[in-house]
């Protein structure tokens, strides 16, 4: 649907909420026209058709119609929402995420593991010898690295104010919240670059800590993490 329709969904949570968006609209026009068509026919009727004067039926249809118009847009709304957010086999990978004034920390793996990377993700400016194509405020020097095609929990929090970490290709926005851990789902489909920015006014430089995710294959993200651990020795 190109422009007239959400970005391309990234991961398989983007896609379902996509899902849940394109039914309900599609119904939501449905109701609209049929509506929009009876509206018409009132304004410009100008006999009276008797057949329609006291209908029980006809008015126990039209309940029980929108009644599982509704049934329908639940269900799948509401089943959605549990898919996204439940998993019964254990994530591939932990990624944490930090908020802070103003950057993000990132971090693969969980505190007892031996492999634990610990990032952080800053802006980087422009300035004159950046390209001609350099990305303005949404370019920064260590983006967050997954892997595609398996399942990846990310837990946010903050080390200050409330900030919001998400990036619209993957379909997520967790609010990085002080003294909270917030928790989402991500199985990404396809490689590429994934954009966002802070969601949450969090202060002067709110606007300079994008999120930025880079999904590459499994084997790219073992060699990159094999080689950041070798360096790091
Ligand atoms: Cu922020």
């Amino acid at each position: 649907m190109g422009q007239f329709s959400l970005p391309e969904p990234g991961t398989v949570q983007a896609y379902n909420l996509q899902v849940v968006y394109e039914s309900s609209l599609v119904l939501g026009l449905f109701v609209m026209l049929v509506v929009g068509y009876f509206l018409l026919m009132i304004m410009f009727n100008k006999g009276t058709c008797t057949k329609y004067l006291e209908q029980p039926y006809l008015e126990v249809f039209w309940s029980l119609a929108s009644f599982f118009l509704l049934v329908m847009m639940c269900s799948v709304s509401v089943y959605v929402l549990y898919v996204n957010d439940e998993t019964y086999t254990e994530p591939y990978l932990d990624v944490c995420v930090v908020g802070h004034q103003w950057y993000w920390t990132y971090q693969i793996g969980l505190g007892e593991e031996a492999d634990v990377l610990r990032w952080d993700s800053r802006l980087i400016p422009r300035s004159k010898d950046s390209s001609i194509d350099f990305l303005d405020l949404i370019t920064v020097d260590h983006p967050l690295m997954i892997p595609v095609g398996v399942l990846v929990r990310v837990l946010v929090t903050s080390a200050d104010v409330i900030h919001s970490w998400g990036a619209n290709g993957l379909g997520v926005k967790l609010d990085a919240v002080p003294g909270r851990l917030n928790r989402g789902l991500l199985e990404v489909k396809a490689p590429g670059i994934y954009w966002g920015m802070c969601a949450e006014f969090c202060g002067q430089m709110h606007s300079m800590m994008p999120t930025v995710v880079e999904a590459v294959p499994e084997e790219t993200f073992s060699d990159w993490k094999s080689h950041v651990e070798s360096s790091m020795l």
